[in-house]
């Protein structure tokens, strides 16, 4: 059976692909990186006891910022395959730490490329690069497909650029088996809390169990082509499956505005909202309220616009055309947005119920945790 090697599988992509990966037979390694505090929660499920002969999931502590380890890993693995999910992830961020997301992003990239190019593997080793709809940045062309100029709008997708075209440039020099995955956003119960999707779902349950007041967001407007993780997982290993290697955007051809997003979690709580009022002063108000978990007054302002969360520059719009992946490879979706939303507001909505027992309970004061 095949060995895989995943960098970032700690994180919301990495965890559903080591998932997956078992289940083909796979023997699975992932880099993690030594945190103060256990960072593993989403792969827990998974885990395997290193006493276990035969264990199919290992994991190795690593940095994608660290030229001597990932080499001396890749060696150890020689893995059939590498899936390179590690990133600083956060657009916002990006802006805060410029220097460190080129270091992980874009040259961690390449340090996988050059190990596997020194250590002889380019005839063994297939590589995946998470690459990304940021890329596209500045509306050139809509919808966005692989051929669409890019024009990035950040430090991250500055760096995830330089990723891309050195990944290009490895498979046309070297001849290896290495691809991109534009992949457009992609969500699930366990998105990073501070994406908008989760921030979202948390906030509208944590507001329909009566732990919080009110949700504070930046830009509205925006648009995203929103997709479920579980759907692009699949795609990326489908992605190194192809008879030749090539580079692939994977979308679902809709996009849906932060605003429109926010109604549909609150709609799942039982909380109708209507917005008032345009650009920082919009708010979201009650319009009407069939909540079964926490009675709140028509015309409470639950949702209000904090300019802190506007970007430098902000991408206002991704939209991708999947046709090449669907017709090439024969990628099909099963999740529609709705099917996403319903699925984290269900999984956050039980969370946060935890949160009103031990609050009940004396076990828990809010303020504290938040
Ligand atoms: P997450 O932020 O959930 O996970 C990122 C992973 O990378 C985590 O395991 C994190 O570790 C790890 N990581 C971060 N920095 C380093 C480093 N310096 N060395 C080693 N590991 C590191 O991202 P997603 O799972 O959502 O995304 C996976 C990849 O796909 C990323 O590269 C992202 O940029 C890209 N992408 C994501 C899209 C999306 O919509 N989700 C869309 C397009 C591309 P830790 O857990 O310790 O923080
Ligand atoms: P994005 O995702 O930047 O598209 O990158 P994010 O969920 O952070 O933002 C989406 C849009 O929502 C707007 N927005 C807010 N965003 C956050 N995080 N917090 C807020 O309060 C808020 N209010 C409005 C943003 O301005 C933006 O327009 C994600 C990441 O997973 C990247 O790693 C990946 O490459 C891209 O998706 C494709």
């Amino acid at each position: 059976m095949k060995t895989a090697l995943v960098t970032g599988i700690t994180g919301q992509d990495g965890s559903y692909l080591a998932e997956f990966l078992l289940k083909k037979g796979y023997t699975v390694h992932g880099i993690k990186r030594r945190a103060s505090l256990f960072n593993t929660d989403r792969i827990d499920h998974l885990y395997q006891d290193p006493h276990v002969e035969n264990r199919k999931l290992i994991l190795h502590y690593g940095d994608m910022t660290d030229s001597m380890n990932l080499p001396r890993i890749i060696q150890e693995v020689q893995p059939d395959e590498i899936y390179n999910l590690a990133a600083m992830s956060h657009v916002h961020v990006s802006f805060e730490t410029p220097e460190y997301v080129a270091n992980a992003d874009g040259t961690g990239t390449l340090r996988i490329l050059e190990a596997v190019r020194l250590l002889n593997l380019v005839e063994k080793t297939k590589i995946y690069q998470a690459s990304t709809s940021e890329l596209y940045g500045k509306v050139q062309e809509i919808p966005q497909r692989e051929t669409t100029p890019f024009y990035p709008r950040s430090p991250y997708a500055v760096a995830k650029m330089y990723a891309y075209w050195i990944t290009v440039n490895y498979r046309e020099a070297y001849n290896m088996f290495a691809c991109n995955g534009i992949l457009f956003n992609h969500e699930s119960p366990v998105r990073g809390e501070t994406f908008v999707t989760r921030k979202i779902t948390r906030a509208a349950s944590k507001i329909a169990l009566g732990l919080q007041d009110k949700l504070f967001l930046g830009n509205l407007d925006a648009k995203r082509d929103w997709g479920h993780a579980k759907d692009y997982v699949k795609m990326m290993w489908m992605i190194l499956q192809a008879p030749e290697p090539e580079d692939w955007v994977i979308a679902t051809g809709k996009t849906t505005t932060v605003r429109d997003f926010v109604r549909m979690a609150f709609a799942c709580a039982g909380i109708e909202l209507e917005f008032k009022a345009v650009g920082v002063d919009e708010k979201g108000i009650v319009a009407s309220c069939s909540n079964p978990l926490y009675q709140i007054p028509i015309g409470t302002e639950v949702v209000a616009v904090d300019p802190r969360y506007f970007r430098p520059t902000e991408v206002d719009l991704l939209l991708g055309d999947p046709t090449k992946a669907e017709q090439k490879l024969g990628w099909k979706r099963e999740f529609e947005l709705q099917d996403l939303v319903n699925e984290m507001m269900e999984s956050d909505l039980k969370l946060m119920t935890k949160d009103v027992y031990l609050k009940d309970g004396g076990y828990k004061t809010m303020s504290y945790y938040e």
